[in-house]
């Protein structure tokens, strides 16, 4: 009698998993895990370096500007020294002035994704993140007139 339900279950799980990244659609990470010109999301034992990274409230990251070496695994340690909450997402520029676009839309909206953190006044957190591909990677904070405010930065992703 169990093995049906089992089977339910886990042909449900695709439709669950799906459904629950798709707040926005055109995003880099849906569906493809694969080598990308922004990265992917990375493994904790791959880490080769930690990188540190605050946020204020004068909307800016300190440092804006980072360097690292395609292949690596970067683990950011990154605290938030402001009064207001503040998020780094990691993306190309299109895609986060789309993510931007759509916060506007939709204030308060609940977001959590493997290429973003967001912190609390005073909170700190860890994102690791592999970066895949020589070129360039932007980051932002995509609270409402943050980026705007030019709460943004730059990854250089060195061969
Ligand atoms: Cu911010």
């Amino acid at each position: 009698m169990k093995t049906p339900i089992i089977r339910l279950l886990l042909s449900a799980l695709p439709a669950l998993t799906t459904a629950a990244g798709s707040h926005h659609g055109g995003h880099a990470m849906h569906g493809n895990q694969q080598a990308s010109a922004v990265g992917t999301p990375g493994k904790a034992a791959d880490v080769t370096r930690t990188v540190e990274i605050k946020m204020n409230d004068s909307m800016r990251f300190v440092p804006d500007a980072i360097t690292v070496k395609a292949g690596e695994t970067i683990r950011f340690f990154i605290r938030n020294n402001g009064k207001l909450p503040h998020e780094l997402v990691i993306g190309s520029i299109a895609e986060l002035k789309e993510h931007a676009e759509m916060m506007r839309k939709m204030p308060g909206m609940e977001h959590d994704e493997p290429n973003m953190i967001t912190l609390k006044p005073g909170q700190r957190g860890g994102l690791v993140w592999k970066f895949d591909q020589p070129g360039s990677v932007d980051f932002a904070c995509l609270i409402p007139g943050h980026m705007e405010a030019g709460m943004i930065g730059k990854v250089v992703v060195s061969r």
